[in-house]
């Protein structure tokens, strides 16, 4: 296979280049009882990039995908970059309506789904006119609405037979990565990266945080439709010519200390919540002893579940925080400098700022809406010119967290820059959650808040004024049917009014502090 000479291409950096280099024998990932050389991994994305050409698709068309983290859809992805298509991962926790206004949105040619997520995507293709292959990654076909091609992935590869499998002449600014999320404002929007930002975050926090080599084994319990999982899963293995291990499973407690007795990570990636619930699981305290280091995102981490988790398992664990939009992490406590309680310093890579209203910078020690500028920062949101404004000021991303600096340069989060709240490291639009309360017949109004729950853990928390005759447990559960699960409120709380301003705004702030109580 020749390499091209004309531009950078992540996928050929990440998986080609290791078998040119002499790396082919190296195990790149683990799946189950499987496992792939780099050299079999390259093989297997050489076939798919003339798969997915053989379906007639183009240069900078989307290919999303749906379904769980394992062989498919990783290889996937990765020729996705190879072609010079853009790779458009979604979460599986979507239901119908979601995921067809993000199938629709992204304008994506061709879905690869899971069988498992076969009804939500059928429903969801009636929304997205623009979907032409349907593709399931194992070996029978989804059903689709007219027009639409179903293959199984044995078709896929089929399709491919005469293609060229060689990677497409991209270069840094190509597309190669949409990653959706609901942001700032709610409304879910495609944050798209390029090529050069996949190999900017792994120079930066890969090489120079994790310090990650040939030898180091990674595992996430982010998935890779997460920013966090795709770096912390692919882009940081394979760019060392490390081996990864895919759990396709959701990462339960005793799922994760299966693969860390069966693989031995050393790098193991977790968010707040799952190492809660990892301390709660009756888990022997050898079970994690293969990992030199323990990392978290997603939301803070509050130093007492970092202390009890190390004293526990004997594992570091470095806060840090990303976001979509910066594609991965960029202020980070390091290996050996931990400061329980603070999200540490600026990756090297990025520039960090915390502004006050006006954008001036604030002084040591004045909370500061937290700024950064770096080169793995999103071209902007697909088609959403006006939030791509209030967030992308320039080379700047707005993260939209509230953030004070001591004078020895760490930096401590004081929450979200508005109501947006995140559960489980995901964000919570309570717009969204607020919206599927009031379709209930019996509430009058909604308000939705983070609260924090026995581990300093935000999660949605609804005030409602209801009618009479519906009971908390009911609109959970009217939540959990209407919405992704992990949006449902934790707890509901009948009030006789909401708080609101003199123009009839709900003062979420006031319910914050009336909660807290
Ligand atoms: O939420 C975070 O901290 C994060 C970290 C890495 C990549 C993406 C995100 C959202």
């Amino acid at each position: 296979m020749t390499l091209p000479g004309t531009g950078f291409n992540a996928g050929t950096w990440l998986v080609h280049r290791h078998v040119h280099e002499g790396r082919g024998d190296r195990v790149a990932v683990r799946s189950g009882d499987a496992k792939l050389t780099y050299a079999e991994l390259s093989d297997l994305v050489g076939t798919l990039t003339a798969a997915l050409r053989g379906l007639g698709l183009r240069r900078d068309e989307r290919v999303l995908f749906v379904t769980d983290d394992d062989v498919p859809m990783f290889a996937g992805i990765l020729a996705a970059f190879c072609g010079g298509f853009v790779a458009v991962p979604v979460s599986t926790m979507l239901g119908a309506k979601e995921l067809g206004t993000i199938i629709a949105d992204s304008g994506a040619s061709a879905v690869v789904a899971g069988a498992d997520y076969g009804p939500q995507v059928e429903q969801a293709l009636t929304m997205a006119p623009d979907v032409r292959h349907l593709v399931c990654d194992g070996d029978t076909t989804l059903p689709a609405p007219a027009g639409i091609t179903s293959l199984t992935w044995t078709q896929l590869i089929e399709a491919g037979a005469g293609e060229p499998r060689e990677p497409s002449a991209t270069g840094d600014d190509s597309w190669a990565l949409w990653l959706y999320t609901s942001g700032t404002t709610g409304a879910p929007k495609g944050a798209m990266h390029r090529h050069a930002n996949i190999r900017h975050v792994c120079e930066t926090y890969g090489d120079q945080v994790l310090g990650i080599t040939p030898d180091d084994v990674c595992f996430s319990a982010a998935k890779l439709f997460f920013a966090y999982g795709i770096g912390n899963s692919m882009f940081f293995p394979l760019s060392a010519g490390a081996a990864t291990v895919l759990e396709p499973r959701r990462t339960a407690p005793a799922v994760a200390a299966e693969r860390a007795r069966a693989d031995r990570p050393t790098l193991f990636f977790g968010v707040p919540t799952f190492f809660a619930a990892l301390l709660a699981a009756d888990l022997p305290p050898d079970t994690f002893s293969s990992v030199r280091l323990g990392t978290s995102a997603g939301e803070a981490l509050p130093a007492p579940l970092q202390e009890r988790f190390t004293r526990r398992f004997g594992v570091e664990i470095i806060d840090g925080i990303g976001s979509t939009e910066a594609l991965h992490i960029f202020l980070s406590n390091r290996p050996g400098d931990i400061r329980p309680g603070t999200t540490g310093r600026p990756v090297p890579g990025y520039d960090v700022e915390l502004r006050d209203a006006d954008g001036s910078p604030v002084p040591d020690g004045q909370p500061g809406s937290l700024h950064v500028k770096g080169e793995s920062i999103a071209l902007g949101y697909w088609r959403r010119t006006d939030a791509s404004r209030l967030v992308f000021a320039g080379e700047w991303l707005n993260t939209g967290d509230t953030y004070v600096r001591s004078p020895d340069g760490y930096y401590t989060c004081l929450g979200r820059s508005n109501d947006l709240l995140k559960a489980g490291g995901i964000w919570v639009s309570p717009v969204e959650v607020e919206s599927r309360l009031l379709e209930h017949p019996q509430v009058e109004e909604a308000a939705v808040v983070g609260l924090a729950d026995e581990h300093g853990l935000d999660k949605p928390v609804a005030c409602v004024v209801a009618a009479g005759g519906v009971t908390a447990d009911e609109l959970v559960q009217w939540c959990r049917d209407g919405l992704a699960a992990f949006k449902r409120p934790r707890q509901v709380i009948f009030l006789d009014r909401l708080p609101k301003t003199a123009t009839g705004k709900i003062q979420r702030f006031r319910i914050r502090q009336f909660l807290a109580e």
